[in-house]
Protein backbone atom coordinates (compact mmCIF):
# COMPACT_ATOMS: atom_id res chain seq x y z
CA UNK A 1 0.00 0.00 0.00
CA UNK A 2 1.39 3.20 -1.01
CA UNK A 3 0.54 6.11 2.03
CA UNK A 4 -0.98 9.25 0.82
CA UNK A 5 2.51 11.55 1.71
CA UNK A 6 4.54 8.95 -0.50
CA UNK A 7 1.84 9.61 -3.33
CA UNK A 8 2.18 13.02 -3.08
CA UNK A 9 5.89 12.87 -3.63
CA UNK A 10 5.94 10.54 -6.39
CA UNK A 11 3.76 12.65 -8.30
CA UNK A 12 5.47 16.14 -7.46
CA UNK A 13 8.46 14.40 -8.81
CA UNK A 14 7.45 13.35 -11.66
CA UNK A 15 5.84 16.22 -12.87
CA UNK A 16 9.22 18.35 -12.34
CA UNK A 17 10.57 15.96 -14.71
CA UNK A 18 8.18 16.36 -17.36
CA UNK A 19 8.02 19.99 -16.49
CA UNK A 20 11.77 20.08 -17.39
CA UNK A 21 11.42 18.07 -20.52
CA UNK A 22 12.72 15.00 -18.91
CA UNK A 23 9.48 13.05 -19.18
CA UNK A 24 10.86 10.06 -21.20
CA UNK A 25 12.27 9.07 -17.43
CA UNK A 26 8.76 7.85 -16.61
CA UNK A 27 7.77 6.75 -19.77
CA UNK A 28 7.57 3.01 -19.00
CA UNK A 29 6.29 3.74 -15.12
CA UNK A 30 3.04 2.35 -15.33
CA UNK A 31 4.47 -0.77 -17.06
CA UNK A 32 6.80 -1.24 -13.68
CA UNK A 33 5.81 -3.34 -10.35
CA UNK A 34 5.59 -1.68 -6.79
CA UNK A 35 9.76 -2.22 -6.41
CA UNK A 36 10.46 -1.18 -9.66
CA UNK A 37 8.75 1.91 -9.37
CA UNK A 38 9.69 2.55 -5.76
CA UNK A 39 14.02 2.23 -7.34
CA UNK A 40 13.18 4.61 -10.30
CA UNK A 41 11.80 6.87 -7.97
CA UNK A 42 14.50 6.58 -5.41
CA UNK A 43 16.90 7.22 -8.93
CA UNK A 44 15.21 9.82 -10.09
CA UNK A 45 15.14 11.68 -6.23
CA UNK A 46 18.90 11.85 -6.83
CA UNK A 47 19.08 13.84 -9.80
CA UNK A 48 19.43 17.70 -9.47
CA UNK A 49 17.23 18.79 -12.59
CA UNK A 50 18.75 22.10 -12.30
CA UNK A 51 22.28 21.66 -12.56
CA UNK A 52 21.75 18.66 -15.47
CA UNK A 53 20.28 21.76 -17.21
CA UNK A 54 22.94 24.27 -16.79
CA UNK A 55 25.47 21.21 -17.94
CA UNK A 56 23.62 20.67 -21.05
CA UNK A 57 23.35 24.29 -21.60
CA UNK A 58 26.92 24.68 -20.64
CA UNK A 59 28.85 21.82 -22.08
CA UNK A 60 26.38 20.51 -24.73
CA UNK A 61 27.20 22.80 -27.14
CA UNK A 62 31.03 23.55 -27.08
CA UNK A 63 31.72 18.97 -28.25
CA UNK A 64 34.10 19.39 -24.78
CA UNK A 65 36.59 21.82 -26.11
CA UNK A 66 35.65 24.12 -22.52
CA UNK A 67 39.06 23.91 -20.78
CA UNK A 68 40.71 27.36 -20.88
CA UNK A 69 44.22 27.61 -22.20
CA UNK A 70 44.81 31.41 -21.99
CA UNK A 71 47.90 32.70 -20.40
CA UNK A 72 49.17 29.69 -19.11
CA UNK A 73 52.11 29.30 -17.67
CA UNK A 74 54.05 26.53 -16.30
CA UNK A 75 53.40 25.89 -12.41
CA UNK A 76 56.53 26.33 -9.43
CA UNK A 77 57.22 23.53 -7.15
CA UNK A 78 59.06 23.17 -4.28
CA UNK A 79 62.08 20.90 -5.94
CA UNK A 80 63.64 18.04 -3.66
CA UNK A 81 67.47 18.94 -2.39
CA UNK A 82 68.50 16.39 -4.73
CA UNK A 83 67.36 18.82 -7.76
CA UNK A 84 68.38 22.28 -5.61
CA UNK A 85 65.52 22.42 -3.04
CA UNK A 86 66.56 23.74 0.50
CA UNK A 87 67.73 21.21 2.40
CA UNK A 88 67.15 23.34 5.62
CA UNK A 89 63.70 24.01 4.38
CA UNK A 90 62.79 20.18 3.78
CA UNK A 91 63.86 19.33 7.27
CA UNK A 92 61.75 21.75 8.68
CA UNK A 93 59.24 20.32 6.93
CA UNK A 94 59.35 16.85 8.54
CA UNK A 95 59.68 18.13 11.85
CA UNK A 96 56.01 20.36 11.31
CA UNK A 97 55.11 17.33 9.84
CA UNK A 98 55.64 15.11 12.50
CA UNK A 99 54.45 16.82 14.84
CA UNK A 100 51.24 17.20 12.99
CA UNK A 101 50.57 13.32 12.50
CA UNK A 102 51.96 13.18 16.56
CA UNK A 103 49.15 15.66 17.10
CA UNK A 104 46.48 13.49 15.61
CA UNK A 105 45.67 16.23 13.12
CA UNK A 106 45.44 13.71 9.66
CA UNK A 107 43.56 10.92 8.29
CA UNK A 108 43.83 9.09 5.01
CA UNK A 109 41.44 9.23 2.36
CA UNK A 110 41.20 7.32 -0.76
CA UNK A 111 38.96 7.26 -3.69
CA UNK A 112 38.22 3.82 -5.03
CA UNK A 113 35.29 4.73 -6.71
CA UNK A 114 36.44 4.07 -10.47
CA UNK A 115 35.47 0.77 -12.32
CA UNK A 116 38.71 -0.35 -13.36
CA UNK A 117 37.50 -0.97 -17.21
CA UNK A 118 41.10 -0.48 -18.63
CA UNK A 119 42.38 -3.46 -16.08
CA UNK A 120 39.69 -5.31 -17.19
CA UNK A 121 39.61 -6.63 -13.67
CA UNK A 122 36.04 -8.44 -12.17
CA UNK A 123 35.89 -6.75 -8.86
CA UNK A 124 36.55 -3.24 -6.79
CA UNK A 125 40.28 -2.37 -7.90
CA UNK A 126 41.79 -2.35 -4.36
CA UNK A 127 41.04 -5.62 -4.33
CA UNK A 128 43.42 -6.63 -6.92
CA UNK A 129 46.25 -8.53 -5.88
CA UNK A 130 49.81 -6.85 -6.40
CA UNK A 131 52.84 -7.17 -4.41
CA UNK A 132 55.35 -9.65 -5.84
CA UNK A 133 55.59 -12.47 -3.78
CA UNK A 134 52.32 -12.56 -1.06
CA UNK A 135 50.02 -11.12 -3.91
CA UNK A 136 48.49 -8.87 -1.21
CA UNK A 137 45.80 -6.77 -2.24
CA UNK A 138 46.33 -3.12 -2.86
CA UNK A 139 43.89 -2.49 -0.06
CA UNK A 140 46.13 -4.40 2.53
CA UNK A 141 49.23 -2.22 1.13
CA UNK A 142 47.56 0.64 2.16
CA UNK A 143 45.97 -0.51 5.46
CA UNK A 144 49.26 -1.79 6.44
CA UNK A 145 50.94 1.24 5.69
CA UNK A 146 48.29 3.24 7.52
CA UNK A 147 49.16 0.71 10.97
CA UNK A 148 53.08 1.65 10.65
CA UNK A 149 52.23 5.21 10.41
CA UNK A 150 49.90 5.00 13.56
CA UNK A 151 52.46 2.81 15.72
CA UNK A 152 55.33 5.50 14.43
CA UNK A 153 53.58 8.70 15.27
CA UNK A 154 51.64 6.88 18.30
CA UNK A 155 48.19 7.86 16.82
CA UNK A 156 46.13 5.05 15.13
CA UNK A 157 45.16 7.02 11.48
CA UNK A 158 41.83 7.06 10.19
CA UNK A 159 40.92 5.84 7.22
CA UNK A 160 37.79 7.09 5.06
CA UNK A 161 37.69 5.18 1.81
CA UNK A 162 34.96 6.79 -1.15
CA UNK A 163 33.25 3.59 -3.31
CA UNK A 164 30.53 3.75 -5.64
CA UNK A 165 27.44 2.34 -5.40
CA UNK A 166 28.64 -0.44 -8.28
CA UNK A 167 31.47 -1.91 -5.41
CA UNK A 168 30.21 -0.19 -2.07
CA UNK A 169 28.76 -3.16 -0.51
CA UNK A 170 32.09 -5.78 -1.92
CA UNK A 171 34.24 -3.54 -0.58
CA UNK A 172 33.00 -4.02 2.61
CA UNK A 173 32.89 -7.37 2.52
CA UNK A 174 36.40 -8.02 1.59
CA UNK A 175 37.68 -5.79 4.71
CA UNK A 176 35.08 -7.86 7.04
CA UNK A 177 36.34 -10.79 5.52
CA UNK A 178 40.09 -10.30 5.75
CA UNK A 179 39.47 -9.15 9.48
CA UNK A 180 40.35 -5.34 8.24
CA UNK A 181 43.89 -6.29 7.29
CA UNK A 182 44.52 -5.97 11.53
CA UNK A 183 43.28 -2.28 11.52
CA UNK A 184 41.20 -1.42 14.03
CA UNK A 185 37.35 -1.80 12.38
CA UNK A 186 36.32 1.65 14.45
CA UNK A 187 38.98 3.50 12.42
CA UNK A 188 37.96 2.08 8.72
CA UNK A 189 35.07 4.78 7.08
CA UNK A 190 33.42 3.51 3.81
CA UNK A 191 31.35 5.86 2.12
CA UNK A 192 29.37 5.95 -1.06
CA UNK A 193 30.37 8.61 -3.87
CA UNK A 194 27.23 10.49 -5.91
CA UNK A 195 25.98 9.64 -9.05
CA UNK A 196 25.29 11.83 -12.34
CA UNK A 197 22.58 10.84 -14.57
CA UNK A 198 23.95 10.66 -18.45
CA UNK A 199 22.16 12.21 -21.22
CA UNK A 200 22.10 11.87 -25.06
CA UNK A 201 23.66 15.18 -27.66
CA UNK A 202 20.54 17.14 -26.99
CA UNK A 203 20.57 16.99 -23.28
CA UNK A 204 17.74 14.12 -22.41
CA UNK A 205 18.31 11.76 -19.75
CA UNK A 206 19.36 8.66 -21.13
CA UNK A 207 17.55 5.21 -19.91
CA UNK A 208 19.52 2.20 -19.01
CA UNK A 209 16.57 0.36 -19.01
CA UNK A 210 12.72 0.86 -18.33
CA UNK A 211 12.94 1.02 -14.82
CA UNK A 212 16.59 2.24 -14.59
CA UNK A 213 18.64 6.02 -15.27
CA UNK A 214 21.88 5.48 -17.01
CA UNK A 215 23.95 6.98 -13.88
CA UNK A 216 27.34 6.74 -13.15
CA UNK A 217 30.38 8.16 -10.62
CA UNK A 218 30.18 11.63 -10.53
CA UNK A 219 33.93 11.51 -10.84
CA UNK A 220 36.48 11.63 -7.99
CA UNK A 221 35.85 15.12 -7.81
CA UNK A 222 32.51 14.53 -5.97
CA UNK A 223 34.81 13.26 -3.13
CA UNK A 224 34.39 16.53 -1.60
CA UNK A 225 30.83 16.89 -1.61
CA UNK A 226 30.54 13.07 -0.67
CA UNK A 227 32.90 13.44 2.31
CA UNK A 228 30.43 16.22 3.64
CA UNK A 229 27.14 14.36 2.91
CA UNK A 230 28.39 11.00 4.40
CA UNK A 231 28.99 13.19 7.75
CA UNK A 232 33.13 11.97 7.15
CA UNK A 233 34.23 15.76 7.54
CA UNK A 234 32.22 15.94 11.01
CA UNK A 235 33.78 12.89 12.32
CA UNK A 236 36.94 14.50 11.26
CA UNK A 237 35.78 17.91 13.58
CA UNK A 238 34.82 15.45 16.34
CA UNK A 239 37.94 13.48 16.25
CA UNK A 240 40.50 17.34 16.06
CA UNK A 241 41.77 16.13 12.44
CA UNK A 242 42.12 19.10 10.17
CA UNK A 243 43.96 17.57 7.09
CA UNK A 244 43.16 15.16 4.78
CA UNK A 245 45.56 13.03 2.88
CA UNK A 246 44.19 11.81 -0.23
CA UNK A 247 45.39 9.07 -2.74
CA UNK A 248 44.20 7.22 -5.37
CA UNK A 249 43.26 3.30 -5.24
CA UNK A 250 45.56 2.21 -8.01
CA UNK A 251 49.16 3.54 -6.51
CA UNK A 252 50.83 0.96 -3.90
CA UNK A 253 54.04 2.75 -4.42
CA UNK A 254 52.22 6.01 -2.49
CA UNK A 255 53.20 7.31 0.68
CA UNK A 256 49.73 7.40 2.08
CA UNK A 257 51.40 9.24 5.02
CA UNK A 258 54.22 11.57 3.75
CA UNK A 259 55.44 13.68 7.14
CA UNK A 260 57.78 15.86 4.59
CA UNK A 261 54.61 16.54 2.45
CA UNK A 262 52.16 17.39 5.26
CA UNK A 263 54.70 19.88 7.06
CA UNK A 264 55.15 21.73 3.69
CA UNK A 265 51.43 21.96 4.03
CA UNK A 266 51.33 22.92 7.48
CA UNK A 267 53.87 25.44 6.90
CA UNK A 268 52.42 27.12 4.17
CA UNK A 269 49.18 27.40 5.69
CA UNK A 270 48.04 25.89 2.42
CA UNK A 271 44.27 25.01 1.88
CA UNK A 272 45.57 22.21 -0.55
CA UNK A 273 48.30 20.37 -1.47
CA UNK A 274 50.09 18.18 -4.30
CA UNK A 275 53.09 16.55 -5.51
CA UNK A 276 54.63 16.28 -8.65
CA UNK A 277 56.92 14.14 -10.55
CA UNK A 278 59.06 15.61 -13.17
CA UNK A 279 57.26 14.54 -16.76
CA UNK A 280 58.91 10.64 -18.24
CA UNK A 281 58.09 11.54 -21.61
CA UNK A 282 56.12 14.84 -23.14
CA UNK A 283 53.16 12.89 -23.51
CA UNK A 284 53.06 11.03 -20.31
CA UNK A 285 49.45 10.73 -18.98
CA UNK A 286 49.02 12.67 -16.00
CA UNK A 287 48.28 16.19 -15.90
CA UNK A 288 49.98 19.58 -15.72
CA UNK A 289 50.31 21.48 -13.13
CA UNK A 290 50.08 24.55 -14.32
CA UNK A 291 49.88 28.58 -13.52
CA UNK A 292 47.02 30.77 -14.78
CA UNK A 293 45.88 34.41 -13.72
CA UNK A 294 47.89 33.89 -10.67
CA UNK A 295 46.30 30.56 -9.76
CA UNK A 296 47.37 27.22 -9.72
CA UNK A 297 45.67 25.00 -12.01
CA UNK A 298 46.02 21.33 -13.79
CA UNK A 299 45.43 20.85 -17.18
CA UNK A 300 44.72 17.17 -17.91
CA UNK A 301 47.23 15.49 -20.44
CA UNK A 302 43.99 15.10 -22.92
CA UNK A 303 43.23 18.85 -22.61
CA UNK A 304 46.61 20.55 -23.13
CA UNK A 305 48.10 20.52 -26.67
CA UNK A 306 50.67 18.54 -28.41
CA UNK A 307 52.86 21.60 -29.32
CA UNK A 308 52.78 22.58 -25.58
CA UNK A 309 53.15 19.08 -23.84
CA UNK A 310 56.42 19.22 -26.11
CA UNK A 311 57.50 22.81 -25.82
CA UNK A 312 60.92 22.38 -23.91
CA UNK A 313 63.18 25.84 -22.94
CA UNK A 314 66.59 26.99 -24.14
CA UNK A 315 68.20 23.60 -22.62
CA UNK A 316 65.95 21.24 -24.08
CA UNK A 317 63.86 20.61 -21.37
CA UNK A 318 60.19 20.22 -21.27
CA UNK A 319 58.31 23.68 -19.82
CA UNK A 320 54.93 21.96 -18.99
CA UNK A 321 57.42 19.19 -16.77
CA UNK A 322 55.37 19.46 -13.11
CA UNK A 323 52.93 16.24 -13.46
CA UNK A 324 50.12 15.61 -11.31
CA UNK A 325 50.09 12.13 -9.93
CA UNK A 326 46.90 12.52 -8.23
CA UNK A 327 48.32 13.03 -4.54
CA UNK A 328 47.22 15.81 -2.30
CA UNK A 329 46.72 17.29 0.94
CA UNK A 330 43.07 19.14 1.70
CA UNK A 331 42.51 20.77 4.92
CA UNK A 332 38.74 19.86 6.40
CA UNK A 333 37.27 23.61 6.59
CA UNK A 334 38.29 24.09 2.73
CA UNK A 335 36.70 20.69 1.75
CA UNK A 336 33.50 21.87 3.62
CA UNK A 337 33.46 24.92 1.67
CA UNK A 338 33.94 23.86 -1.53
CA UNK A 339 31.49 21.04 -1.30
CA UNK A 340 28.81 23.36 -0.01
CA UNK A 341 29.56 26.00 -2.97
CA UNK A 342 30.05 28.76 -0.51
CA UNK A 343 31.43 31.79 -1.92
CA UNK A 344 31.10 30.63 -5.61
CA UNK A 345 33.84 27.83 -4.50
CA UNK A 346 32.48 25.12 -6.68
CA UNK A 347 33.90 22.19 -8.83
CA UNK A 348 33.03 22.49 -12.40
CA UNK A 349 31.99 19.41 -14.50
CA UNK A 350 33.67 18.11 -17.24
CA UNK A 351 32.07 16.11 -19.99
CA UNK A 352 33.21 12.36 -21.50
CA UNK A 353 31.62 11.46 -24.44
CA UNK A 354 30.61 7.56 -24.37
CA UNK A 355 28.90 4.84 -25.65
CA UNK A 356 25.97 4.00 -23.31
CA UNK A 357 23.89 1.62 -23.23
CA UNK A 358 20.83 2.69 -23.42
CA UNK A 359 16.93 1.66 -24.89
CA UNK A 360 14.81 2.69 -27.47
CA UNK A 361 11.39 4.21 -27.66
CA UNK A 362 9.10 0.25 -27.39
CA UNK A 363 11.97 -0.09 -24.46
CA UNK A 364 14.28 -2.46 -25.88
CA UNK A 365 17.98 -2.61 -25.42
CA UNK A 366 20.02 -0.31 -27.76
CA UNK A 367 23.94 -0.96 -27.22
CA UNK A 368 25.61 1.78 -29.37
CA UNK A 369 28.89 1.20 -31.48
CA UNK A 370 29.29 4.85 -31.48
CA UNK A 371 29.09 7.74 -28.46
CA UNK A 372 25.62 8.23 -28.21
CA UNK A 373 25.67 10.61 -25.09
CA UNK A 374 27.87 12.29 -22.38
CA UNK A 375 28.57 11.05 -18.99
CA UNK A 376 29.52 14.21 -16.44
CA UNK A 377 32.13 14.43 -14.34
CA UNK A 378 34.29 16.50 -11.61
CA UNK A 379 38.11 16.33 -10.86
CA UNK A 380 39.65 16.75 -7.25
CA UNK A 381 42.45 18.94 -8.62
CA UNK A 382 39.63 21.36 -10.20
CA UNK A 383 39.72 22.77 -6.20
CA UNK A 384 43.22 24.08 -6.56
CA UNK A 385 42.32 27.40 -7.86
CA UNK A 386 40.37 28.06 -5.25
CA UNK A 387 42.77 26.99 -1.89
CA UNK A 388 44.38 29.51 -0.39
CA UNK A 389 48.34 29.39 -0.79
CA UNK A 390 48.20 25.81 -2.55
CA UNK A 391 51.67 24.30 -2.42
CA UNK A 392 53.30 21.60 -4.96
CA UNK A 393 56.17 19.77 -4.30
CA UNK A 394 58.38 17.31 -6.42
CA UNK A 395 58.79 13.91 -4.96
CA UNK A 396 60.73 10.87 -6.44
CA UNK A 397 58.86 8.80 -8.49
CA UNK A 398 60.28 5.66 -7.74
CA UNK A 399 59.14 5.98 -3.83
CA UNK A 400 55.43 7.30 -4.53
CA UNK A 401 54.26 6.27 -7.98
CA UNK A 402 53.57 3.08 -10.02
CA UNK A 403 49.89 3.04 -11.01
CA UNK A 404 48.36 -0.09 -11.93
CA UNK A 405 46.00 0.96 -14.79
CA UNK A 406 46.55 -1.03 -18.00
CA UNK A 407 46.28 -5.28 -17.94
CA UNK A 408 49.61 -5.10 -19.84
CA UNK A 409 52.24 -2.39 -21.05
CA UNK A 410 52.91 0.81 -19.30
CA UNK A 411 51.38 1.18 -15.85
CA UNK A 412 50.56 -2.18 -15.58
CA UNK A 413 50.40 -4.83 -13.08
CA UNK A 414 53.97 -6.42 -14.46
CA UNK A 415 55.42 -2.71 -14.54
CA UNK A 416 53.81 -1.80 -10.78
CA UNK A 417 55.65 -5.53 -9.35
CA UNK A 418 59.10 -4.39 -10.88
CA UNK A 419 58.77 -0.95 -9.46
CA UNK A 420 58.14 -2.73 -5.86
CA UNK A 421 60.85 -5.06 -6.36
CA UNK A 422 62.76 -2.33 -7.02
CA UNK A 423 62.62 -0.31 -3.79
CA UNK A 424 62.45 -3.26 -1.58
CA UNK A 425 65.99 -3.83 -2.86
CA UNK A 426 66.96 -0.18 -2.58
CA UNK A 427 66.02 -0.64 1.12
CA UNK A 428 68.15 -3.84 1.43
CA UNK A 429 71.20 -2.54 -0.15
CA UNK A 430 71.19 0.94 1.98
CA UNK A 431 70.90 -1.88 5.04
CA UNK A 432 73.99 -3.34 3.53
CA UNK A 433 72.90 -6.38 2.22
CA UNK A 434 74.16 -7.85 -0.91
CA UNK A 435 71.40 -8.07 -3.63
CA UNK A 436 72.34 -8.57 -7.63
CA UNK A 437 70.48 -6.62 -10.08
CA UNK A 438 70.45 -5.69 -13.45
CA UNK A 439 71.05 -2.19 -14.42
CA UNK A 440 67.43 -0.54 -13.94
CA UNK A 441 67.83 -2.15 -10.20
CA UNK A 442 65.66 -4.80 -10.94
CA UNK A 443 66.78 -7.62 -8.47
CA UNK A 444 66.74 -11.02 -9.83
CA UNK A 445 64.73 -12.52 -6.79
CA UNK A 446 61.52 -12.27 -5.64
CA UNK A 447 61.38 -9.78 -2.50
CA UNK A 448 58.73 -8.21 -0.36
CA UNK A 449 59.13 -6.25 2.39
CA UNK A 450 55.50 -5.74 4.48
CA UNK A 451 55.29 -1.76 5.24
CA UNK A 452 55.01 -3.35 8.88
CA UNK A 453 58.87 -4.27 8.40
CA UNK A 454 59.80 -1.01 7.32
CA UNK A 455 57.79 1.50 4.72
CA UNK A 456 60.97 3.79 3.48
CA UNK A 457 65.07 3.26 3.79
CA UNK A 458 64.87 4.53 7.41
CA UNK A 459 62.89 2.40 9.40
CA UNK A 460 63.76 -0.63 7.02
CA UNK A 461 67.16 -0.11 7.93
CA UNK A 462 66.16 0.26 11.52
CA UNK A 463 64.11 -3.37 11.10
CA UNK A 464 67.01 -4.76 9.99
CA UNK A 465 69.98 -4.10 12.34
CA UNK A 466 67.32 -5.63 14.93
CA UNK A 467 67.48 -8.90 12.89
CA UNK A 468 69.79 -11.68 15.45
CA UNK A 469 70.90 -13.30 11.88
CA UNK A 470 70.20 -10.84 8.82
CA UNK A 471 69.19 -13.35 5.78
CA UNK A 472 71.01 -13.53 2.87
CA UNK A 473 68.42 -12.73 -0.25
CA UNK A 474 69.25 -15.59 -2.45
CA UNK A 475 65.82 -16.85 -3.24
CA UNK A 476 62.53 -15.90 -2.73
CA UNK A 477 61.72 -13.83 0.65
CA UNK A 478 59.30 -12.07 2.39
CA UNK A 479 60.53 -9.69 5.29
CA UNK A 480 57.02 -10.01 7.40
CA UNK A 481 55.99 -7.57 10.71
CA UNK A 482 58.88 -7.31 12.90
CA UNK A 483 57.02 -6.85 16.38
C1 LIG B 1 44.31 10.26 -13.13
C2 LIG B 1 44.50 11.75 -13.40
C3 LIG B 1 45.82 12.01 -14.10
C4 LIG B 1 46.97 11.45 -13.29
C5 LIG B 1 46.71 9.97 -13.02
C6 LIG B 1 47.76 9.41 -12.10
C7 LIG B 1 42.20 12.43 -13.80
C8 LIG B 1 41.21 12.96 -14.75
N1 LIG B 1 43.42 12.21 -14.26
O1 LIG B 1 44.13 9.65 -14.39
O2 LIG B 1 46.05 13.40 -14.24
O3 LIG B 1 47.10 12.16 -12.08
O4 LIG B 1 45.43 9.75 -12.42
O5 LIG B 1 47.54 8.06 -11.87
O6 LIG B 1 41.93 12.26 -12.65
N2 LIG B 1 37.67 7.51 -9.09
C9 LIG B 1 36.61 7.50 -8.23
N3 LIG B 1 35.40 7.87 -8.71
C10 LIG B 1 35.18 8.23 -10.00
C11 LIG B 1 36.27 8.24 -10.89
C12 LIG B 1 37.51 7.87 -10.41
O7 LIG B 1 36.76 7.18 -7.04
O8 LIG B 1 34.04 8.57 -10.35
C13 LIG B 1 39.00 7.13 -8.58
C14 LIG B 1 39.48 5.80 -9.14
O9 LIG B 1 39.02 4.72 -8.33
C15 LIG B 1 40.97 5.99 -9.06
C16 LIG B 1 41.15 7.48 -9.32
O10 LIG B 1 39.94 8.09 -9.02
O11 LIG B 1 41.46 5.70 -7.77
C17 LIG B 1 41.64 7.84 -10.73
O12 LIG B 1 40.71 7.56 -11.67
P1 LIG B 1 41.08 7.24 -13.19
O13 LIG B 1 41.67 5.90 -13.28
O14 LIG B 1 39.87 7.52 -13.97
O15 LIG B 1 42.18 8.35 -13.52
P2 LIG B 1 43.24 8.38 -14.70
O16 LIG B 1 44.07 7.18 -14.65
O17 LIG B 1 42.56 8.65 -15.98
Amino acid sequence: MIGGRVLIFMHALIQKFHQAGQGQVFAFFDQLDETARAQLLAEAAEIDLAEVRRLTETLLGTHGASVDLTDLQPADYERLPEHGGETLAWAQAQAAGEAALRAGRVAAFTVAGGQGTRLGYDGPKGTFPVTPVKLKPLFQVFAEKLIAAGRRYGRPLHWFIMTSHQNHAATEAFFAEHGFFGMDPAQAHFFRQGRMPAVDFTGKILMESPGHIAMSPDGHGGSLRALDRSGALDLMAQEGIDILSYFQVDNPLVRCIDPAFIGWHVLRGSEMSSKMVPKSHAGEKVGHFCEQRGKLVVVEYSDLPKVMQEEADEAGHLRYLAGSIAIHLLDRDFIRRMARGADGAALGFHRADKKIPTIDASGAPVKPEKANGVKFEMFVFDALPFAKNPVVIETARCDDFSPVKNAEGSDSPQTCREDQLRQFARWARAAGAVMPTDSTGLPAVSFEVSPLFGDDTTSFVASWKMLSSPPVISEELYLSDRT
